[in-house]
């Protein structure tokens, strides 16, 4: 008998021993306290690395450990970079055309004397970067006459003077401010213009999110109906940021399109309204004259604030030509620039500046959603040069 009982307390013993085994695990991972951050990181990181992978989803089970509940159905809208400094920031894309200028330029402080070659050299690097002949000769004629004025003897001086040649070159006293802010409760409109694949749709995308950076509400007009990918793209970078779009069937009238988001952004009282257009050659007579009737029509609703003509930093020269087209048929305000990150050329700024008479407001620094820029000359200027000096504040 006692050695019965004997035996149902040894049983009993082992059981309890077993299941306080089992607990006290589990009890030792709950009630640690809240670690700083950085402990909290690394306990993730084991916990990644190895077998007990599983426990927290088990504790989690239990109910005790309670995360902060899942965030609502709705998609998450991105908090885009504010603008300010941007160009600073994303000077380093500027590597090509910086190679050309700079690199150039820092070959030449090696010589003690502004001779001949000196001059042909600084000629040849304004050129090789898109300056054009007639700007570059500006240029550098003005330099000569202030060295000789000034009696400057060194190079490294020349490079300063250089700078701000190129600045005066680039207009600086020119509003490159963007037309976005609404009227008397009605919305801003833009209108975005230019040839395939210059970037239209992109810089759409980029301007909303810098206009809601700032806390400006947005909607966005496809009036690309050739393609309804077009219309696709124009929505996705309008869904990362919250924004509404207005688009039609594909092959609609885009300037009905333009016509209706014009009126949905009046409706809703938006801020801004941006109207992406297709890409259309400039010798394509039919289609420059539906861009026409994009205007006219829009127009019936209040006059456009900005028409933004968006190029291709790398199609140089021939980009310019086409431009011209464009500012005939559509009342060009703002150029924007693309690409500038993918080309030797930076110096088309002036160039396109030039030729056309109208600002170039934005540049295009990359592919990234936050890869646009708010033109600066002096900073841009800085950036090409590769000096340090105004380009730091911004
Ligand atoms: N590297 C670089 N790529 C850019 C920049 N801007 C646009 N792109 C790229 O250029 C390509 C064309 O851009 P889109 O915005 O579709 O051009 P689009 O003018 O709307 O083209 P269409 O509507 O077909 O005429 C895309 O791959 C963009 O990512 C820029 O500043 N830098
Ligand atoms: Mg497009």
């Amino acid at each position: 008998m006692t050695d019965y009982l004997l035996i149902a307390l040894a049983l009993l013993g082992l059981l309890i021993l077993g299941g306080i085994g089992l607990v006290v695990p589990r009890l030792r991972r709950r009630p640690q306290p809240p670690l700083p951050r950085t402990e909290v990181d690394t306990r993730a990181e084991e916990d990644l690395a190895g077998p007990p992978v599983q426990a927290p989803e088990a504790d989690l089970s239990t109910g005790v450990l309670v995360e902060p509940p899942v965030e609502a159905p709705a998609p998450t809208v991105e908090v885009p970079e504010p603008t300010a400094g941007r160009l600073v920031r994303l000077r380093s894309r500027l590597s090509r055309s910086q190679n050309v200028f700079g690199k150039g330029l820092l070959g030449l402080l090696s010589r003690d004397r502004l001779d001949e070659d000196v001059w042909e050299e600084i000629e040849d690097s304004l050129i090789t970067a898109d300056v054009g002949v007639d700007a570059t000769r500006e240029i550098v004629d003005r330099l000569r006459e202030r060295t000789r004025v000034l009696g400057t003897r060194s190079v490294a001086e020349l490079r300063s003077l250089l700078a701000a040649e190129l600045v005066n070159a680039l207009d600086p006293g020119l509003d490159r401010s963007l037309h976005t802010a609404p009227k008397e409760g009605v919305p801003a409109v833009l209108l975005v213009v230019g040839v395939n694949g210059a970037g239209k749709t992109t810089t759409c995308g980029k301007i909303a999110r810098v206009l809601i950076a700032d806390g400006r509400s947005v909607l966005l007009g496809a009036a690309d109906t050739f393609r309804a990918a077009a219309a696709d793209q124009l929505q996705t970078w309008a869904g990362r940021v919250g924004a509404e779009t207005v688009r039609g069937p594909e092959g609609a009238d885009p300037a009905s399109v333009a016509f209706d988001a014009v009126k949905r952004g009046i409706e809703t009282g938006v801020d801004t309204v941006l109207v992406d257009t297709a890409g259309r050659l400039q010798n394509k007579i039919g289609l420059m004259d539906e861009l026409g009737k994009v205007k006219r029509v829009v127009e019936k609703h209040g006059p456009i604030d900005e028409t933004l003509l968006v190029l291709d930093a790398t199609t140089g020269q021939n980009g310019l030509e086409q431009a011209r087209v464009f500012t005939e048929v559509v009342n060009v305000t703002g150029v924007v620039l693309t690409k500038l990150d993918g080309t030797a050329k930076g110096g088309i700024v002036i160039a396109v500046q030039r030729k056309l008479g109208i600002p170039v407001k934005l540049v295009g620094l990359g592919e990234g959603p936050d890869d646009l820029a708010p033109f600066d000359p002096a900073q841009f200027v800085d950036a090409l040069l590769g000096t340090e000096s105004s380009g730091q504040t911004a």
